[in-house]
């Protein structure tokens, strides 16, 4: 069966799309109201602005006909905004009344006790007190939700609706909700892995709602609630002297082999490597284009391929850094941050991760008086596709010092002491892969990020980088400290015990290796069923 596709052209479809033709189906575009009348099955994939949303399915001349689609109880799935429009309206957007065909309205999360947006796995436990099956979700399971607003969940609006919840600090919402052939999810299944792919088959098969045999209420009542910590599996690519493109690793951000000659570390193909993450449970992927500062055209930047490759096969959120900001191709022709960024998402990319160019950005944030310009690549960025596309990449360096007022940064004490026994430090921000060191500290970067509106800080340590000994937990937990968005601690993990340290000292949203995982040296696997063990919640492997 052709499945139809109602695309508004906002943001990164591409996974979805891969997602589906995986199932085996065929897509085709929706371009007129009348397509939606003739259509058979309808994906709605909401990106963006609530208000923009309902009001391009107005401009287009959709709204009628997605109202008398649904209204004749034909297969419609909605996801994330296209879950939101349902309902009757959003706080994103209080004079934009939403479709209304399910009672309730989208309200901001309580940014007090958690950050956000709510990034991340968490639950889509079905609350109904039948024994059926709705679309394949399962009380155990986790799936893939980055957003801002949801839907409170309350038990007496719900009659006649099945209703899958997540809980996120103390707020429970919807997660999906199905009734006849409708049907939507406010989490992304097409990046949620084995257990987003069969909740999108069920739909795309018309197996939505069966009965199933056991006992409901342990299945309704058993699920573990709340957001999952994070394990990411990071790949720093670049063309080795052959040309070739290959995942390669650091100590201390020099990739290349101790022996003379000194040849580009080799560890594998980026497209295999990531596929082969996926399988074993990463919850994200990313790829860190390392030698990015050199010039190369535009279009001709191989990561481009790299991730249009990569989403064919990984259903979990795929990161893309390294050149992420203006730029001048040898031929002259200009490309705003904004563009650059635009490619990488419609290659597959689901966030952009600004190393160099932040570090540059919060220079003139503090020349300015702390005053935003809007020109930016994270605010140009965040602008255009929400702030949690935009991840900013941390590659600090520890400077020693023997008291905290021999310097104007801000500084704490790591766990090492430096050379001559110095008990502080302050960590000095670096741009160009750590090639060259700026007079701003990670304090000053970090919260002057978040102020432009990064949505997410991937923190790495040169000291710690590739030394297996590790997180710097006091680096982490000083940024936990100083911001409200989540904190991905990268750098010197060597077994699992070191991601305990990270989330349990320090609160850490999500740990990041590379030379581990690349290494075969511990396997995702073994990382999360020791946390597991630990208590802490993480996505099974299968979904
Ligand atoms: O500055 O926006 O063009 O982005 C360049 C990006 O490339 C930055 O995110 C920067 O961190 C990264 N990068 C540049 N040079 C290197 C290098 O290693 N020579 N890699 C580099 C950064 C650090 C992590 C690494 C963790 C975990 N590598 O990505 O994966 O430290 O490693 P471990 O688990 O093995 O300890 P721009």
């Amino acid at each position: 069966m052709t499945i139809h596709l109602l695309d508004l052209g906002a943001g990164n479809i591409r996974s979805l799309v891969n997602a589906v033709e995986s199932l085996g189906h065929k897509l085709e575009w929706i371009k007129s109201a009348e397509d939606i009348d003739n259509a058979e099955r309808i994906l709605f994939p909401g990106v963006g602005n609530f208000g923009h949303v309902m009001q391009t399915l107005e401009k287009k001349g959709y709204a009628d006909a997605v109202r008398r689609y649904i209204k004749a109880d034909r297969p419609f799935m909605g996801i994330c905004v296209g879950l939101q429009v349902l309902f009757e309206g959003s706080e994103e957007s209080e004079s934009v009344p939403g479709l209304g065909f399910i009672p309730g309205k989208a309200k901001k999360f309580d940014s007090a006790d958690k950050p956000v947006p709510h990034i991340g796995w968490n639950s889509a436990a079905v609350r109904s007190k039948t024994n059926r099956s709705v679309y394949g979700l399962r009380p155990h399971s986790k799936y893939y939700y980055v957003h801002s607003y949801a839907v409170p969940y309350r038990e007496s609006e719900w009659e006649g609706w099945d209703v899958a919840t997540g809980s996120y600090g103390n707020e429970q919402f919807i997660g999906a909700v199905a009734k006849g052939n409708l049907y939507a999810t406010q989490f992304h299944p097409e990046k949620s892995g084995v257990a987003g792919l069969r909740t999108l088959k069920a739909f795309l098969e018309g197996n939505g709602l069966s009965s199933i045999s056991g006992n409901a209420t342990e299945i309704n009542e058993n699920s573990e609630g709340g957001l999952t910590k994070r394990i990411i599996a990071c790949l720093d690519v670049r063309a080795n002297d052959a040309g070739d493109l290959v995942v390669t690793k650091g100590d201390q951000y020099d990739v290349r082999e101790k022996t003379e000659g000194g040849e580009v570390r080799n560890l594998g193909k980026p497209v295999e490597l990531a596929k082969r993450y996926y399988q074993d449970g990463a919850d994200e992927v990313t790829f860190l284009n390392i030698t990015s500062f050199r010039d190369t055209p535009l279009a001709d930047t191989p990561m481009l391929e790299v991730l249009r490759k990569t989403s064919e096969t990984v259903f979990v959120p795929l990161t893309i850094g390294g050149g992420i900001r203006d730029i001048t191709d040898p031929d002259g022709t200009f490309h705003p941050a904004v563009e650059v960024a635009e490619l990488y998402f419609k290659s597959g990319a689901d966030k952009v991760s600004i190393g160099s160019d932040s570090v540059l950005a919060a220079e003139q944030y503090y020349a300015r008086g702390k005053k935003l310009d809007g020109t930016t690549a994270i605010e140009s960025i965040a602008r255009a596709y929400g702030v949690q596309a935009v991840v900013v990449s941390v590659d600090p360096k520890r400077v020693y010092v023997k008291d905290p007022s021999e310097t104007t940064h801000h500084c704490i004490q790591p766990q090492d002491k430096g050379p001559n026994g110095e008990e502080w430090a302050w960590y000095q921000c670096t741009i160009k892969g750590g090639r060259e060191g700026r007079d701003v500290d990670v304090r000053q970067l970090v919260t002057a990020v978040e102020a432009m509106g990064a949505g997410e800080i991937l923190l790495n340590c040169m000291d710690k980088d590739g030394t297996n000994s590790g997180f710097d937990l006091a680096l982490v937990k000083d940024v936990k400290d100083a911001v409200r968005i989540p904190v991905i601690a990268s750098s010197g993990a060597g077994k699992p015990e070191h991601f305990e340290e990270v989330f349990n000292q320090a609160g850490a949203d999500a740990g990041l290796a590379a030379g581990i995982f690349h290494r075969r040296e511990v396997p995702i696997g073994d990382v999360k069923s020791y946390l597991t063990g630990k208590g802490l919640l993480v996505r099974d492997e299968d979904g």
